[in-house]
């Protein structure tokens, strides 16, 4: 069921505590942590605890949640003192998504080119 806990899913279980992860925040609706495979200095991935997924069936779903994760990408940058930032939805997998629970990319610390690859 969308929005529910997927058996499955890594982020469903690094939600529930299951699979360890560099967690940086936490709130009710959200949990952001750092990203195994860093792109960039700061490179953390904010995600819902509800499972949906990708970005377009949360915000179809629960917008005030995925209006939670653009709040939240801001307090990462503000964390890791970032004066710019760069915020990623991959949806799809032509698009580079690989994991199938909807997660913003907030990445920031270097120089960022456009467009992007
Ligand atoms: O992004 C999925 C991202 O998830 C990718 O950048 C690697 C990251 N990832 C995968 N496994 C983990 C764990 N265990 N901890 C932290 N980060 C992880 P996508 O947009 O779907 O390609």
């Amino acid at each position: 069921m969308p929005g529910e806990p997927q058996d499955d899913c890594l982020f469903c279980k690094i939600v529930a505590g299951h699979v360890p992860a560099t967690i940086v925040r936490e709130t009710e609706t959200t949990v952001a942590f750092r990203d195994i495979n860093p792109q960039a200095p700061t490179h953390v991935l904010v995600i819902p605890r509800v499972h949906y997924r990708d970005a377009a069936e949360l915000a179809a779903a629960e917008p005030a949640v995925a209006a939670d994760i653009l709040r939240e990408a801001k307090a990462v940058a503000d964390e890791d003192k970032l004066e710019s930032y760069r915020m990623v939805f991959n949806t799809g997998s032509g698009a580079g998504q690989t994991v199938w629970h909807a997660h913003a990319h907030v990445l920031g610390g270097r120089g960022m080119q456009w467009p992007p690859g």
